[in-house]
């Protein structure tokens, strides 16, 4: 695939030999990609040469080999820069995923920032990982945690958000785009309102970066947090972008080598950025993995993959809503390839188990989101998720075993 040939899907399913597996006779339609991404060949490449001819520990040693390894470390961290648009490589630090980066800042806050009576605001929409630490700082800090709140479409309330903001508020914690809902949040205008406050704003990026560009600069926000594995790339790694300056101000996260200067028993001083974030061995080839995501990801093209993922939005959208007893949990104007619903009363589990027994993977339950649930007031949901290997017949085959769901659960309406 190249960006100026037309759009085939097909194509693109040869890089991710996981697509070809059949599940229970049927071919694997995969539509969990807001859980985790399948994996393209060229990744898995990139970390098998990786371990077969380039493994070593990184900034150690003089030898050839441990030069590589930094080089191809380093490089990666150029590549997440470049993706995402920072102004310096060194304002990406590697952690575990988006819940660790979100930890990071939030125990950063929890230790030099907060005090009793400050106010963090999070949105009624977050994932448990944008949610919890929040509480987790506000008990150790006495500060309080706010809820900005959506309407019934799933929307942010901007109005809310506006009180909401005022003196006593240190830090937005915001998601980028509702695992549950696929709400696309307006979070250019809710940067611009909370720096208007003069707050700082984190960003959860974790269901964004696989289905849009991200600009951090022109964003403008303080702190972005991603995971590779919802974009192409292996588990284990992400990243935590942050302005220089609020890096700078932050202490250490976790104690170890490669954070510090210089130990001793009297006084320890830390390294510069970004390696004061990077306590022990990183996940260097799982870094380079995600380099080789962002290589395949600029190689298909964002313009590409949104034109293609709407159309299976749109169309999935369309024909869903035909179907007796469906409804949809979250209609916001602007969203992502996400689709949360429910089926009159039958048990989500139960769809997901009929959809599984015909090859059709979905993610049912909570989804790590349950004030997003309560404010629906249900117990789980359906969830669809798209990503840029999925195809139209997988949307028909879902739609087609929806009905069969209605078939069997006749009953149940009465
Ligand atoms: N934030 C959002 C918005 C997410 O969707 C997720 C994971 C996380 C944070 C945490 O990411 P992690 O990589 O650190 O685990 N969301 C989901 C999901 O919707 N289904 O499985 C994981």
């Amino acid at each position: 695939m190249t960006k100026n040939s037309l759009f085939n899907p097909a194509l693109i399913r040869d890089d991710f030999p996981i697509l070809k597996l059949a599940v229970h006779g049927y071919p694997l339609a995969y539509l969990d990609n807001a859980a985790t991404t399948q994996k393209p060949e060229q990744v898995v490449e990139a970390m098998q040469k990786y371990y077969f001819e380039q493994n070593a520990n990184v900034h150690r040693g003089t030898y050839a080999l441990t030069e590589i390894a930094t080089v191809l470390f380093e490089n990666a961290r150029k590549k997440v820069q470049q993706f995402i648009h920072a102004q310096y490589p060194h304002e990406c630090i590697f952690v575990r995923g988006t819940t660790e980066a979100i930890n990071l800042v939030a125990n950063g806050f929890s230790r030099s920032i907060l005090k009793p009576q400050d106010e963090i605001l999070v949105s009624q929409i977050e994932h448990h990982a944008n949610i919890v630490p929040w509480q987790l700082v506000c008990k150790y800090t006495g500060a309080i945690l706010r809820v900005i709140p959506c309407n019934d479409q799933g929307e942010l309330l901007i109005d809310a958000y506006a009180a909401l903001l005022g003196p006593k508020t240190k830090l937005v914690a915001l998601t980028h785009i509702s695992n549950v809902l696929g709400t696309i949040n307006p979070i250019e205008k809710m940067i611009d309102m909370a720096h208007q406050n003069g707050t700082p704003i984190l960003i959860d990026g974790a269901q964004a970066v696989a289905h849009q560009k991200i600009d951090v600069l022109a964003l403008d926000c303080d702190f972005y947090a991603f995971s590779a594995h919802k974009m192409y790339g292996p588990t284990g790694v992400g990243v935590l972008y942050g302005k220089s300056e609020w890096l700078e101000r932050l202490p250490p996260y976790q104690g170890g080598g490669e954070m510090i200067q210089s130990v001793s028993f009297d006084n320890t001083t830390y390294n510069m950025l970004p390696y004061k974030f990077e306590a022990g061995t990183m996940a260097i080839c799982e870094a380079i993995g995600l380099g080789a995501a962002i290589d395949y990801l600029h190689h298909i093209g964002f313009d590409t993959i949104q034109q293609h993922e709407n159309a299976l939005l749109h169309y999935a959208l369309t024909a869903l809503e035909n179907i007796p007893h469906f409804r949809f949990i979250g209609q916001a104007k602007a969203r992502a390839p996400v689709i949360s619903f429910v089926l009159g009363d039958v048990h989500p589990h139960d769809i997901g188990t009929i959809l599984d027994q015909r090859g059709i993977a979905v993610r049912t339950g909570k989804h790590c989101a349950e004030p997003t649930l309560d404010r629906f007031g249900v117990n789980a949901t359906v969830r669809a998720s798209f990503a840029m290997y999925n195809t139209i017949q997988e949307i028909e085959r879902l739609i087609k075993a929806l009905l069969e769901v209605n078939m069997l659960f006749k009953r149940h309406y009465g």
